[in-house]
């Protein structure tokens, strides 16, 4: 391995740069500094290794996908060593494990922590990145990874009079390090997507009073924690990890499941009910969605038969049939699914009030509390859980300019473009790890996957004497295009989410996945590999 190089007193030279710590970046610093033997440093802005583990500390936070395909395929020691306690473990358990790959693998030493690259920016001189800490650090570095998230970049809603308030104003995604106390205490809850139905289900039993300040209500279907890990999955683990990960790789969305194949309205009703109850019963909100039946998020008949089922499913839930028709939404079953155990209870509870804040705005903050049009709710604490400017925000943090000036904030500003969420054309060099128009899939193998095919790319440009890797504009526009034409097919691109970016006030309706899933994309890549990296210039 080699050590790093200081070419100028204030500039170190990298081979390769890593931009956060997270699933995907503490991979590519393995790979490109344990594996391909390269000069790697990497930055996080955090205090430690995780990513959004790290931050994400909130009450009731676990991952929503089933444990034996959310974690690392490439240490086959760790993937069979490893005992998840539940299901779907909670927040410290998967920092416990990061943590862990950090240590064995000896990742900490080459990473810079409490440390945020600011500025990139391409040297068309001696090929490479530029980069610029915002502590006034500067690097330079032939190649960039991003592992920097695809739900990272929290976005808080501004209300006036938030100054005022003497209570404490807590955002889920930054909860403190500190013990926060909320026994007994009034405490509002603003959002209820997967971040808000975790908070609100964990904290119920021990406040005061909850008011859950909800807009949209969603489809929340069980996660079925209660079921221990399949045993099938966790014997196939021990037999054969590499085809059980492959296997999964070759699913649509990688969460341990094969998607159905059975349209909707093709089976009676009774078995369709029976089909739904069934996965109301196991849980996990993508089995639901996907593993019922294969056309939901593609028919709005089917899509209606789904949202039936669940709408029944609150009103015979909720005691109060005012309550539950507020907490009934009426649009499509098309936005990331949601899944947590026993969430419509919580709406049973003399200590919890529902607060329809479409039909009854948020006005302000008040030195007490929330002015709704209605009057004010007085609070101690106001937990934030409104969402990430997903998928480009934590990008466009960082000043990037690209090939002959060009920023990347000019070229995304209607939109992104980018290939296959790892490569941006002007970007040379510059590689994203789940980044734009990647696959809508669980994170974690995918993280690796992609990883695994930029470094080869690394590989074979170095082998052929390559200095820079870059997509063509034209590779570019066409992967753009088989995902907005993939997205236009389904019921996502008519809900509202973050999804398409239509969370955050300005940002601009677009497609950001492709569809067509993560066996597709296999296929697609490798193709490109097959070609000799046809539709990359390689200089
Ligand atoms: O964010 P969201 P999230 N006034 O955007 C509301 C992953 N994740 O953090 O729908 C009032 O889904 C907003 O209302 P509306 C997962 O991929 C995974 O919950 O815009 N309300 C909505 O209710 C997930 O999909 C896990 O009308 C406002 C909520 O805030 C993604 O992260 C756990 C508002 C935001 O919901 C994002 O989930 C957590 C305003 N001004 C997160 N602005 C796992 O389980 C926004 N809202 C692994």
């Amino acid at each position: 391995m080699t050590e790093i190089a200081h070419s100028s007193p204030d500039v170190t030279e990298l081979d390769v740069a890593v931009i956060g710590t997270g699933f995907g970046g503490l991979y590519a610093l393995h790979k490109f500094r344990n594996e391909l033997g390269l000069n790697v440093q990497a930055f996080d802005d955090a205090g430690d290794v995780g990513g959004t583990w790290y931050w994400n500390r909130y009450p009731g936070c676990r991952v929503d996908t089933e444990a034996t395909v959310y974690c690392y395929s490439f240490d086959k020691d760790l993937v069979r060593s490893w005992k998840w306690s539940e299901r779907y473990p909670q927040q410290p358990e998967v920092l416990a494990y990061l943590n862990t790959v950090a240590t064995k693998h000896d990742l900490r030493r080459s990473i810079n922590f409490n440390t945020r690259v600011v500025n990139a920016e391409w040297d068309e001189t001696s090929p490479g990145w530029k980069l610029t800490t915002a502590d006034g650090r500067r690097y330079k570095a032939q190649f960039v990874v991003e592992g920097v998230g695809l739900l990272s970049s929290t976005n808080i809603p501004k209300f006036t009079g938030s100054e005022t308030f003497k209570g404490e104003i807590i955002s889920a995604s930054r909860w403190p390090q500190r013990p926060v106390d909320l026994k007994g205490k009034r405490v509002a809850v603003i959002g209820t997507g997967s971040t808000g139905v975790q908070v609100i289900t964990a904290i119920a039993p021990e406040v005061g009073h909850l008011y859950v300040l909800q807009r949209t209500p969603q489809y929340v279907v069980p996660l079925g924690n209660q079921h221990p890990l399949p045993e099938k999955a966790l014997r196939a683990i021990q037999e054969d990890p590499d085809e059980f990960f492959r296997w999964n790789l070759n699913t649509g969305a990688v969460f341990g499941f094969q998607e159905s194949t059975i349209p909707a309205l093709s089976v009676s009703d009774a078995e369709r009910q029976r089909l739904y109850q069934q996965a109301w019963d196991r849980g996990n909100g993508f089995a639901f969605m996907l593993e019922t039946f294969s056309d939901l998020t593609t028919s709005e008949e089917a899509n209606k038969t789904a949202t039936d089922f669940m709408r029944d499913k609150i009103r015979s839930t909720v005691k109060d049939p005012q309550v539950a028709e507020m907490l009934c939404p009426n649009d499509f079953y098309a936005k990331r699914p949601l899944a947590t155990d026993n969430y419509y209870e919580v709406y049973n509870r003399s200590n919890v009030t529902l607060v329809d804040v479409k039909a009854d705005p948020i006005q302000g903050f008040t030195e007490r509390g929330i002015r709704t049009t209605s009057g004010e709710i007085e609070l101690d604490v106001v937990i934030f859980a409104t969402g990430f400017d997903a998928v480009t925000g934590n990008y466009l943090k960082i000043d990037t300019t690209g090939r002959d000036g060009q920023k990347l904030q000019d070229k995304w500003r209607n939109g992104p473009s980018a290939f296959a969420g790892v490569a941006i054309s002007g970007f040379p060099n510059l590689f994203m790890i789940y980044g734009p128009f990647c696959p809508f899939t669980s994170q974690p193998l995918v993280h690796e996957w992609q990883v695994n095919w930029f470094a080869d790319l690394v590989v074979h440009a170095r082998a052929t004497g390559g200095k820079t890797v870059e997509v063509s504009p034209e590779t570019e526009k066409a992967w753009v295009k088989v995902c907005v034409d993939g997205a236009a097919a389904t019921l996502f691109a008519r809900t509202d989410s973050w999804i398409n970016g239509t969370n955050i006030p300005g940002k601009p309706r677009a497609a950001m996945f492709y569809m067509n899933g993560m066996a597709n994309y296999i296929k697609e890549m490798s193709q490109i590999v097959n070609s000799g990296y046809a539709g990359f210039g390689i200089g």
